[in-house]
């Protein structure tokens, strides 16, 4: 399987499955200003839609958007339990925080990464954002992950995109909860080495990225 990936996105929620799971994949540089690909190719031609992430599978196909791709991928391998099985209870709760995260978290970052954006626009954006991040505290305020039987790929999609509230000095400490769990979430084997492989990708290859 090929990842087409650009550091500091969200992207980084499938690659940290992909070695979590200990799948063998390579990873492919996506240039989001250019939207060309390390090895030349035209990243529209592979997802038309110009974005990170996107999945090449073995026989070709192509599959986009991060809820997805997560869920396809911890189904390849269950037995790691990333992902409750299909059909359960557990299963439609992560659907309903993967589309929390796309939603609220992900797409609630969205304007703020857009550097014409007004100011008034700006503070009803954030603010939006931090009552989501508050509700996000609550529910890590009585367990240690998103899903009560422990690591989920939700996690990995949560902590992939409040990683930029740095980006926006919105400090983390403000919810008490999150800065342990994002703690927890980054000593996992799987995330260091996803965050090395992303930092040496883009020292060999700088590229601007926006969500
Ligand atoms: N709905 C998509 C959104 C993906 C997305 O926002 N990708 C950003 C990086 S976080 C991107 O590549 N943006 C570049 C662009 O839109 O030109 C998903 O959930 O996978």
């Amino acid at each position: 399987m090929k990842l087409y990936h650009a550091p500091d996105t969200c992207s980084l929620s499938p690659h940290i499955v992909l070695r979590e799971l200990g799948l063998p994949f390579t990873l492919v540089l996506v240039d989001n200003q250019s939207k060309r690909t390390a090895d030349g190719a035209d990243f529209l031609a592979i997802n038309p839609k110009g974005y990170v992430a996107a999945l090449e599978c073995e026989d070709g196909q192509v599959l986009t958007e991060g809820p997805a791709i997560v869920q396809y991928l911890a189904d390849l391998k269950p037995e790691a339990g990333l992902a409750p099985p299909n059909g359960s209870w557990q299963r439609s709760r992560l659907q309903e925080w993967l589309n929390f995260i796309s939603t609220e978290i992900h797409g609630g970052f969205g304007p703020l990464f857009n550097r014409q954006l007004p100011d008034a626009a700006r503070d009803w954006w954030q603010t939006r954002l931090e009552k989501r991040l508050g509700y996000v505290n609550d529910a890590l305020r009585a367990r240690s992950h998103l899903l009560e039987g422990g690591f989920s790929v939700a996690d990995a999609y949560l902590y992939s995109v409040l990683r930029w509230a740095v980006f926006f000095d919105i400090d983390l400490q403000r919810w008490p909860a999150i800065p342990p769990y994002m703690d927890r979430i980054a000593q996992r084997p799987a995330v260091s080495a996803a965050l090395a492989a992303e930092a040496a990708a883009s020292a060999r290859r700088p590229v601007a990225n926006a969500t």
